[in-house]
């Protein structure tokens, strides 16, 4: 009691009803207002990052060698990233908070249902799991943000016919960049102090507008350009399903979900990193956002949803839906064989099975378990595993996000493959703009690591 009473002390929040004690010494938002929750960590993180330079600044994370400097840096601890952290083996934690523990506490738009990525949200922006009064504040503050201004519609509109989704999806951000909130206060002179703010308006706006613009992407693309409303009544996940034009329940749920699990998966991917890096030259949220999805077009990263299925279709095509694990083990060794990668296999950070995958089988087993595509992919876990083991150089020969989520689209009638990064890409706004909003709230600096020619390589190992 004595402790909370300091702290009514000390924290304005706190003596108006803000924030609650739970727990000892835990403190718990109130307030259903993301911003205000947010605003009031603020202050306390940039102590905290503060203290850890001043008294450990100088300590070793973790060293360099010239395979990592030429292999893609990987394994280098190197970047600050809030919002989530990947252990090879486990896999993803949002804040800490597992794939299986979020899907049991976050709010739901209905009973024993999937998360809402609204919940998400607010999480991965305040470090807390929101109660549902708070989800649905954000709902209400999507809601009121997602208008799309009409010159989208018309670049959109004026993208030759076979511009790929992914760059559709980049230019349209791109295009809303003039209304940049963020942009406008730099350009008037403000406290770099005060950027986060405008940072999260921006960030939020852009959240509220990207299933208005995916759903437009998909209805020009495949629908002839017939646009569905938005529902008054649906969360930001199952919008966006309903605005593609789907309305099936288990569809809206399998929305909610798909949503939420592709959100984030640490800072150092090509599309978190991509984000990351741009907004660190202070380059606005549409900036930075629409670069990290030119990442994300990429078949080794998020295309590999749409590369994924293209490979189930040729097994389809040339064997049948009755294929024999003989027969897939030909596939895969053929398609080994002319020098390509199996997609959704492999990780570069992973070590296991991606609980990614893993949700969306349990998902699949209980929605779809008679499914032909489903049980193909259940055959192609048994086999692709071993076969990648017997190459000797894959690091990972398990399946990853992008082996499962093309099945559940499929399903409910989302056939059109070529669109399914830019469902990856709406959901992983979530992830790198809430850390954009706190790599501006804690100061983080412009990204610039050193390069080396190889002759310096050489240089420096001879001298070693
Ligand atoms: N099929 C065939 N070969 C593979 C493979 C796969 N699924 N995964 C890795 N390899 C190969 C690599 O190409 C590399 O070969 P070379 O030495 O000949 O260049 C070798 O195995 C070692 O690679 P690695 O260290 O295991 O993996 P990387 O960290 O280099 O790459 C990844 C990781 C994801 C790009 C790779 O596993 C891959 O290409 N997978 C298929 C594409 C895919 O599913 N990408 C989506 C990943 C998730 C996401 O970002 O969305």
């Amino acid at each position: 009691m004595r402790a909370v009473k300091g702290l009514l002390q000390a924290a304005p929040s706190l003596r108006e009803g803000l924030i609650e004690a739970v727990g000892v010494g835990g403190l718990r938002t109130l307030t259903t207002d993301l911003k205000a929750s947010l605003a009031e960590k603020i202050p306390a993180e940039q102590e905290r990052l503060k203290k850890l330079k001043k008294e450990h600044g100088s300590k070793e994370l973790g060293s360099c060698t010239v395979e990592a400097a030429i292999g893609g840096m990987r394994g280098i601890p190197a970047m600050l990233w809030e919002t989530s952290l990947l252990d090879a083996e486990e896999g993803i934690r949002f804040r800490g908070h597992s794939i299986p523990e979020l899907q049991e506490k976050l709010p739901k738009a209905k009973e024993g249902g999937e998360p809402i990525p609204e919940g998400l949200l607010w999480l991965l922006m305040t470090g807390e799991v929101p109660s549902s009064e708070q989800a649905a504040s954000v709902t209400e503050m999507l809601r009121q943000r997602s208008k799309v201004p009409d010159h989208v519609y018309r670049v959109l509109a004026a993208q030759h016919p076979n511009t790929h989704p992914m760059t559709q999806l980049a230019t349209a951000v791109l295009s809303l960049q003039v209304d940049s909130k963020f942009a406008a206060a730099y350009r008037s002179g403000m406290h770099k102090s005060k950027y986060w703010d405008p940072v999260f308006e921006d960030s939020m706006d852009l959240i509220a507008k990207l299933p208005t613009i995916a759903a437009a992407i998909y209805r020009n693309t495949y629908k002839g350009g017939d646009l569905v409303e938005a529902s008054s009544s649906l969360d930001w996940g199952a919008n966006l399903a309903h605005m593609m034009g789907f309305t099936d329940d288990g569809c809206l749920e399998m929305m909610r979900l798909y949503q939420t699990i592709h959100a984030d998966h640490e800072g150092g991917n090509v599309s978190a990193h991509a984000t990351h890096l741009v907004g660190s030259a202070l380059s606005d949220p549409y900036l930075s956002y629409a670069a990290g999805m030119t990442g994300l077009a990429g078949p080794l990263h998020g295309l590999a949803n749409q590369e994924v299925l293209r490979w189930l279709t040729d097994v389809r095509q040339q064997v049948g839906d009755d294929v024999t694990k003989e027969q897939m083990r030909e596939f895969v060794w053929a398609t080994l064989k002319s020098g390509k990668v199996v997609p959704g296999f492999g990780h570069a950070v992973l070590r296991k099975t991606d609980p990614r995958y893993t949700c969306q089988a349990v998902f699949a087993r209980r929605h779809m378990p008679d499914y032909p595509l489903y049980r193909l992919t259940a055959m192609l876990y048994d086999v692709v595993p071993d076969i990648l083991k017997e190459t000797g150089k894959v690091k990972n020969p398990y399946p990853n996000v992008d082996a499962h989520s093309g099945v559940l689209l499929q399903y409910y009638g989302i056939t059109e493959e070529s669109f399914y990064t830019v469902l990856f890409g709406v959901s992983r706004a979530l992830g790198v703009l809430s850390q954009g909003v706190w790599s501006r709230a804690l100061g983080l600096p412009i990204e610039r690591p050193k390069s080396l020619t190889m002759a310096a390589i050489e240089q420096r190992v001879a001298q070693a």
